[in-house]
């Protein structure tokens, strides 16, 4: 097939995979803002190589009218998260979503494949908008924590480097490396709650000294300097102690005063 071809049929699964990417890292960014913790931690987007579509559709007999059909992962999205949990987590959110229609799941944590790959797939409809008008088209979401990650990549460049013809000693390192991610993934599962917390924590202090920072520099603009100077030494007492409980109170305090200023501000209008 010709150069130009490739691309013009490539062209909107690049749109689909940009566009599916910015509304993963969404959803990230929401529940960071409202102080959630997110069951995704990262997300990234590809579309397959011509030699790869190719290299598929020689292995699996597919016609070239069959291709986007057929090979359906031309788009592909991979989820990370931290935990295995959060893997059912973020699935349901995609299967609760207007804009994907589920075409079929395949649950590798459950039916862990003999390589000990273990991941959970989702193949979706998805339509984006080109010059032609709408064009519906499939992507494959992979969803896996990071340890799981972390062993399929070796394991897919070992793949790659021996070409299908892997020895046994390095297939069984693998094999015991897949049982030890398993037991990794467990442990870190027992600890959920506790990281959770933390991590939590650390976002909420963030988002409040945001917010506290933003409104001692409106005070600037509103207020006198010698005022707004003792409210940020207030900030930096408070900060120091580590206390988000007293960080909380000194900005809803904060609130307060900056509310005060706003409303004197306006009666001043001319
Ligand atoms: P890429 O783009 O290099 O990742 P098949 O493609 O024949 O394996 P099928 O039914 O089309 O099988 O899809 P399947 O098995 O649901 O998943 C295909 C994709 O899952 C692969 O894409 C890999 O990304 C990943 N995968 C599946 N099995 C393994 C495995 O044993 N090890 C690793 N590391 N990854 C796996 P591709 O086609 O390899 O392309």
């Amino acid at each position: 097939m010709e150069i130009q071809l490739w691309r013009s049929i490539l062209c909107p699964y690049e749109l689909a995979v940009k566009e599916l990417v910015v509304k993963f890292e969404h959803i990230i960014r929401e529940h960071k803002q409202n102080d959630l913790y997110s069951p995704i931690e990262q997300v990234k987007g590809r579309v397959k190589s011509v030699s790869s579509i190719l290299e598929k559709m020689q292995r699996k007999h597919i016609p070239m009218e069959r291709l986007e059909e057929e090979v359906e992962d031309i788009a592909g999205i991979r989820i990370i998260c931290q935990f295995e949990e959060d893997i059912d987590a973020v699935a349901s959110m995609i299967r609760n979503r207007t804009d994907m229609t589920i075409k079929s799941e395949k649950n590798y944590l459950k039916h862990i494949k003999q390589s000990g790959y273990r991941s959970y797939h989702l193949i979706i409809y998805y339509t984006v908008d080109t010059l032609n008008g709408p064009k519906k088209l499939q992507a494959e979401i992979q969803i896996r924590t990071m340890a799981m990650n972390f062993w399929a990549t070796i394991e897919h460049s070992l793949q790659y480097k021996y070409k299908g013809d892997m020895p046994l000693h390095v297939t069984e390192r693998l094999s015991k490396a897949a049982d030890a991610i398993i037991s990794l993934d467990h442990e870190m599962s027992s600890v959920r709650n506790e990281i959770m917390d933390a991590q939590n924590s650390s976002q909420m202090q963030s988002n409040l000294v945001r917010d506290i920072l933003n409104n001692i520099e409106n005070l600037y603009k509103l207020s006198n300097k010698r005022e707004v100077m003792k409210i940020q030494d207030e900030f930096l007492r408070v900060y120091k102690t580590k206390d988000l409980q007293q960080l909380e109170r000194f900005h809803r305090q904060l609130d307060i005063i900056a509310e005060g200023y706003r409303a004197q501000a306006v009666n001043y209008l001319p």
